[in-house]
């Protein structure tokens, strides 16, 4: 087999790389361990920024997107029994967000691609990638027992924190970077009404909550948890009965509870690795930087890093030019390592730690005391939540 090039993972950063280097005219053949119902299953991201929008739509695939999305001109921070409205659009000069959940944005990029009758093969098992130093990458996998080689003249790693890509650069070559948060995120998702029409990321002295959604009729909360916490030790009653427990009285009588459809743990950590570019392979979106989840940047850098990538191999398949290929990683990290402060800080001030000490505690009710009060501070929130530019 051969192919212009390989894009490993089928997550929202290789189906979208796909879609561009299609409309261009260049070759790619996606190759995702999973089953296609796998990556439909998988409950992530519900925020995207305008740039994300507008990628999605020079895709081709933000019809329902604009159908179905809730456009969001703010949010807001409970703490201290205060309820705290960021007015993400008056202070950003009328910049919005909009709730669309990762899954969506997956299931449409996947129709785009089908209908294009473009090749994706699914449950893709011991994917290698070989001779990525040199002008003749080769990608291995196997299907049903039989072995098969594509070549290609570049390799997408778009495979997610754990895949393979990241795992094939030899590690005098690349550099890491790492914070571990002592905590996770427990989600639920239910077919109940939200509790309110803007997200509520709440700061309690029992943990971090945040109520968001999906839809109209479908809600997405979550409550800070141990890391060593499995889904078992939490039924929906005591899910339920935490997160009230989290919130302002008043927003807590608005909580509708139901069965929940899906509940998951995941761990925290900022992680980024440099560069992006070994040669002939390239990482985007989770192979390359993992940021925690506060303030719903992850799907956000994915997407930029996919604008930036496509941008170069299109320079590089139409003109010849090997110029273009060097310019994705450091652009790329640029708006990464902005995203991962922006992360990191908005984690720092929403969660209570459990090592923390008295001093420490008072800075953080001082930091959030200081940015209600102050109208720069809050601007500067609002700018990276509605996302820098691309
Ligand atoms: P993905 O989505 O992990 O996709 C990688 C794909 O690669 C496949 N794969 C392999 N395929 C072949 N061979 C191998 N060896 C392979 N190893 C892995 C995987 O099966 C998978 O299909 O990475 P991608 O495409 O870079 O997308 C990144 C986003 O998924 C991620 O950043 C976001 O979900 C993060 N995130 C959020 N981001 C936001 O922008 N806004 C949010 O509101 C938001 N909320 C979240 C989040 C992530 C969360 N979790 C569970 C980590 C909320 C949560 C709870
Ligand atoms: C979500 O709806 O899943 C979500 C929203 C905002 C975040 C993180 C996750 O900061």
């Amino acid at each position: 087999m051969r192919s212009q090039v390989v894009i490993i993972g089928s997550g929202p950063s290789g189906l979208l790389l796909g879609q561009l280097l299609h409309q261009a005219g260049i070759d790619a053949l996606i190759l995702e361990r999973q089953s296609r119902a796998h990556v439909l299953s998988r409950i992530r991201a519900g925020v995207l920024e305008q740039g994300t929008q507008d990628l999605l739509d020079q895709a081709g695939v933000g019809a329902r997107m604009h159908r179905e999305g809730l456009v969001h001109d703010g949010f807001a921070i409970d703490f201290a029994r205060s309820h705290n409205r960021i007015d993400v659009k008056g202070l950003t000069g009328g910049r919005t967000v909009r709730v669309y959940g990762q899954t969506e944005v997956t299931r449409d990029l996947m129709d785009a691609r089908a209908a294009a009758g473009l090749r994706t093969i699914y449950e893709a098992k011991d994917v290698t990638l070989q001779g990525f130093d040199g002008a003749a990458p080769r990608v291995t996998f196997r299907q049903d027992g039989v072995t098969h080689e594509v070549a290609c003249s570049v390799i997408a790693g778009c495979d997610g924190f754990h895949g393979a890509s990241r795992a094939s650069v030899p590690s005098g070559a690349i550099t890491t970077f790492e914070r571990v948060y002592p905590f996770g995120w427990l989600g639920v998702l239910a077919d109940v009404p939200p509790c309110s029409h803007e997200l509520i990321y709440a700061n309690s002295e029992r943990g971090f909550a945040l109520c968001s959604m999906r839809s109209a009729s479908r809600s997405r909360y979550y409550v800070q948890c141990s890391t060593e916490d499995t889904v078992d030790h939490w039924s929906d009653d005591r899910f339920w009965d935490e997160l009230r427990l989290r919130l302002d009285p008043k927003v807590a009588a608005h909580v509708t509870t139901g069965a929940s459809i899906e509940k998951s743990i995941a761990p925290l950590r900022s992680f980024v690795a440099e560069p992006l570019r070994f040669g002939r392979l390239f990482l985007v979106g989770d192979a390359a930087h993992i940021v925690p989840p506060t303030g719903a940047k992850g799907l956000n850098l994915a997407t930029s890093d996919v604008r930036y990538l496509s941008e170069a191999l299109i320079a590089y398949f139409n003109e010849g030019s090997l110029a273009a290929l060097d310019t994705y990683s450091p652009r790329a990290l640029a708006r990464i390592w902005k995203a991962v402060r922006f992360s990191w800080w908005m984690t720092t001030l929403l969660h209570r730690f459990p090592q923390s000490t008295p001093f420490e505690q008072k800075i953080q009710d001082a930091d959030l005391a200081y940015l209600m009060s102050s109208t720069a501070a809050m601007t500067s929130l609002a700018e990276n939540y509605a996302g820098l530019p691309h």
